[in-house]
C-alpha cells in the first residue's frame, strides 16, 4: 500500500514591486509532476459549483490567476479540507484520487497545470464509486 498524498499549497516564485507589478512562475524542476496540459476556467457563475469529480491518475495544480477560488478537498483516507486560492502566486497542488469541488467568485480565473492529457476515462464522476475505491496502490 502507497502513503496516501495530501492536497498541499504550493508558493510560487514573485518577483516583482508594488510600484512595477509582479511575476509569478512554474518552472519544471520546482513542479511534482512533468507538465502535459495547462487550462483554464473563466466566467464561473457563482452560483456553480465545479468539479464533483476525482481522478485516477491526473495530478494538478490550481492557480487562481485572478479572483478567488474555495476548493473542498477529500482524499481517499476520509480526510476533508477547505482550501482559499486568493493570490496568483499560490498554487493548490491535488494528488491523484482526490475528490474536489470547487466555488469561484464571479471575477476568478483558474488556471491548472496538468499532469497527462485530457481523457475521461481517468474521471471518477460518481462520489460512490469514489468511496469504494481500493485504498491505493500507486
Ligand atoms: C479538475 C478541475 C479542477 C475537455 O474537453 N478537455 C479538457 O482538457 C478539459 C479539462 C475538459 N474538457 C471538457 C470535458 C467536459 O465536457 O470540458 C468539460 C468540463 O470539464 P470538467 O468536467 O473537467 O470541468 P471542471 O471545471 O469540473 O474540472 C476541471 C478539470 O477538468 C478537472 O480535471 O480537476 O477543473
Amino acid at each position: 500500500m502507497t502513503e496516501i498524498k495530501k492536497p498541499t499549497i504550493i508558493q510560487f516564485p514573485k518577483i516583482g514591486k508594488p510600484s512595477l507589478g509582479y511575476i509569478s512562475l512554474a518552472e519544471k524542476e520546482n513542479l511534482p509532476f512533468n507538465v502535459n496540459r495547462v487550462y483554464w476556467t473563466y466566467f464561473t457563475p457563482e452560483d456553480v459549483e465545479r468539479g464533483g469529480h476525482s481522478h485516477l491518475e491526473l495530478e494538478q495544480i490550481l492557480v487562481a490567476v485572478a479572483g478567488s477560488i474555495t476548493i473542498k478537498t477529500e482524499t481517499a483516507d476520509g480526510t476533508q479540507e477547505t482550501f482559499v486560492l486568493d493570490s496568483p502566486d499560490i498554487g493548490l497542488l491535488i494528488p491523484k484520487r482526490c475528490w474536489r469541488e470547487m466555488k469561484y467568485t464571479h471575477n476568478a480565473v483558474q488556471m491548472c497545470i496538468a499532469s497527462i492529457a485530457y481523457d475521461e476515462s481517468d474521471y471518477i464522476r460518481s462520489y460512490e464509486e469514489f468511496k469504494m475505491l481500493p485504498q491505493f496502490q500507486a
